[in-house]
């Protein structure tokens, strides 16, 4: 599945990424997230796949393009036969998130991204869109941390891992009323906390690699990104850990003022999903054999360089993970478009 497809899934992201750019900073979160979306479905169906979303944009009858079961790639039409060869008319699973932190690109801030996973059929846990509470740390660290364990405990054990002291570490926290108790206890057990708007999948990411100065996430955010989280952690061998959330009281957000936790219990019991709840690890989230992620900055943050344009041209960096060939690739990309006036080496 992965040799060509692991050169054009960077194309995919780089379209959305760079589309979404175009956006940033008008204040226009919505215009923002669909031209990526767009630009992202029209990149995706020109590969040779048979794909399948199954983190996208919504159910079928909320969003119009990349909504969950969207067929996407040339090989899903009816006479593919004819022109794809068997690996490409093999199922593949797709999670996209064409523009995480769809107001990070609204209002200029940094951190967004437009990303995405892919594995074999079945092999993406197919999450509600619910809450998910998360825990990301370094590799050195995995396994050893918990979830289910205190902040505290967490800081504790993460400081024995990273040999350093609780009051050099800082965890990354999305700044919610929610996560106003969770605050206060990482700073008083000494560590630092770094508060961001939105985008946490690239915060949890950051934990992976040294020299972010990241070394926790902890929180909840939603739970569709966790899956596209948990594909690249598993790869990299960083921890990570999801549990769903189905409490609005817990939630506190607009979103679920008008729902309970009853009805969501429901919810999650008709979707097959038995105990809610259950702490998903990486390999529960992206259990696929072969699973590829990738992603490329729209703003800039901690792992990735947003989307730079110049005259005749965009620059773009991205990140490709792969299970299969073991690699995180940072790529450099000088995209064309027009007659460049001149193109810088770096
Ligand atoms: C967003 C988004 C995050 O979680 O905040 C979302 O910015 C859900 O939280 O990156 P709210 O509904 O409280 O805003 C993420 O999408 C990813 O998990």
């Amino acid at each position: 599945m992965e040799n060509t497809l692991g050169l054009e899934i960077i194309e995919v992201v780089e379209q959305a990424a760079i589309a979404s750019a175009r956006w940033m900073g008008k204040g226009d979160k919505n215009t923002a997230d669909q031209v990526a979306v767009e630009a992202m479905r029209e990149r995706m169906n020109k590969i040779y796949m048979r794909g399948r979303i199954v983190i996208g944009e919504g159910e079928r009858d909320e969003a119009p393009m990349l909504y969950i079961g969207e067929e996407v790639g040339i090989c899903t039409r009816e006479d593919a036969k004819n022109y794809c060869n068997p690996d490409e008319l093999v199922e593949i699973d797709i999670a996209v998130d064409p523009c995480e932190g769809t107001n990070l690109v609204a209002y200029g801030q940094p951190g967004s991204m437009a990303v995405l996973a892919i594995s074999e059929k079945g092999g993406l846990f197919n999450a509600p869109d619910f809450y998910m509470k998360k825990l990301a740390a370094p590799p050195a660290a995995k396994g050893k941390v918990d979830i289910n364990k205190s902040a505290t405990e967490n800081l504790k054990i993460l400081s024995e891992c990273l040999d350093r002291g609780i009051e050099e570490l800082v965890v990354v926290v999305m700044k919610r009323d929610r996560h106003n108790e969770l605050i206060k206890e990482i700073r008083e057990a000494g560590a630092r906390v770094a508060l961001i708007t939105d985008g946490d999948v690239g915060a949890a990411l950051s934990c992976a690699f040294a020299g972010t100065n990241i070394h926790a996430l902890m929180g909840i955010g939603a739970a569709p990104e966790g899956v596209i989280t948990a594909a690249a952690m598993r790869a990299l061998g960083g921890h990570f850990q999801g549990q769903l959330i189905y409490d609005p009281e817990i939630v506190q957000t607009k979103e679920w003022a008008n729902k309970t936790k009853e009805e969501n219990l429901a919810r999650l019991k008709e979707m097959g999903i038995t105990d809610p709840d259950k702490v998903y690890d990486t390999h529960e989230l992206a259990s696929g054999q072969t699973v590829l992620f990738a992603a490329t900055g729209i703003t800039s943050g901690n792992l990735l360089q947003g989307v730079r344009f110049f005259s005749g041209g965009a620059r773009t960096q991205s990140l490709v993970i792969s299970t299969q060939s073991k690699t995180a690739r940072f790529v450099d990309t000088i995209h064309m478009t027009n007659k460049p006036k001149s193109i810088q080496l770096h």
